[in-house]
């Protein structure tokens, strides 16, 4: 039986870095954990919830994108290259594309080392003739491609609007970083667009809580790598929009005054102080256009549903 291969296990290599950078953000007068942080083995699960939530639109609309233009994209992409796949996860989405470009390998990328491996081995057994590879690597750091990757038609797989996460000339930065390693290939990236207030608020503070849970469990994730002792029974899920910014913004609120300890340091938090754990930001058909092209990307093909709710682009 085949077996993926799994070429790098960054998260144990870089404890270090995750310390220093979470104690950081941590002790700023405007305290933030990065968002990378949510998608520990538990949060992973928890993302998963959320992409079932009637009230979490990204997810269908996007599927159904891709169901409603199938035959159009698999001409877009072509068929049988190598698909790279950022921030895989349960390797799910990536699934649904195997049967219709038939990828000659495949390459799952991804922060949590844990969750991968038992997704990619799944997956690994359901398509015995792809070849599969794993790594995990924090990409939003940098984006490396060993060079033991093939560089026939790759095509960067990168859904959900996870971009949306990153601010914009972080974000830009990772579309350039992508576009160096195309190789001729291209990118397949899904991309929210601005919407009603209503529509977002009811998205990200859902009636079940598993957002809310998601956001709360950033707090035991930075527990394990630093070990500190919040208790996340002291914060409260918010969430705001930003219209300037384009943007939902989370945060964790104390409620009530919260000392926290780690080996070498502490933070105090009044009430009402708040945590910034993440931006969700949504763009234009414009906007979403202005920043792939000052990536590099100048070809794009566009598909987007009857509400305008999400995009979905394969640019080259
Ligand atoms: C992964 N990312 C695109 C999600 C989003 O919508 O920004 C993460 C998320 N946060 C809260 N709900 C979902």
């Amino acid at each position: 039986m085949q077996k993926p291969v799994f070429l790098e296990d960054t998260p144990s290599e870089h404890q270090q870095d995750f310390f220093n950078e979470i104690a950081s953000g941590l002790l700023e007068s405007n305290a933030s954990i990065s968002p990378k942080f949510l998608y520990d083995p538990l949060g992973s699960h928890l993302f998963t919830a959320i992409t079932l939530l009637p009230e979490y639109y990204p997810t269908n609309t996007e599927k159904n994108i891709l169901l409603q233009n199938r035959d159009e994209i698999i001409q877009a992409l072509g068929k049988q290259g190598t698909l790279i796949d950022l921030g895989a996860g349960n390797c799910q989405k990536a699934e649904f594309l195997f049967d219709a470009i038939e990828p000659a390998s495949y390459l799952a990328i991804d922060f949590s080392v844990e969750y991968l491996t038992d997704a990619l081995s799944k997956l690994q057994n359901k398509y015995p003739r792809i070849s599969m590879a794993g790594i995990g690597m924090d990409f939003t750091q940098q984006l490396n491609i060993p060079d033991t990757v093939s560089t026939t038609s790759r095509i960067f797989f990168y859904p959900g609007s996870s971009i949306g996460n990153f601010v914009t000339p972080e974000a830009e930065k990772l579309l350039r970083e992508i576009w160096a390693h195309t190789a001729g290939g291209g990118l397949f990236i899904g991309i929210d667009l601005m919407k009603a207030d209503e529509v977002l608020l009811a998205a990200y503070d859902d009636p079940l809580k598993i957002t809310a849970a998601f956001n709360l469990n950033i707090l035991r994730s930075v527990n394990s790598h630093l070990g500190s002792n919040f208790d996340i029974r002291d914060f409260e899920h918010i969430v705001e929009i930003n219209h300037e910014e384009m943007r939902v913004e989370l945060y964790l609120e104390a409620n009530k005054e919260v000392l926290v300890t780690w080996p070498g340091n502490t933070r105090s938090f009044k009430k009402g102080e708040r945590i910034h754990t993440e931006h969700s930001h949504k763009y234009s058909l414009e906007s979403l256009q202005e920043m792939l092209n000052r990536a590099g990307f100048h070809c794009l093909k566009i598909w987007t549903d009857a509400n305008q709710y999400f995009a979905v682009i394969y640019a080259q």
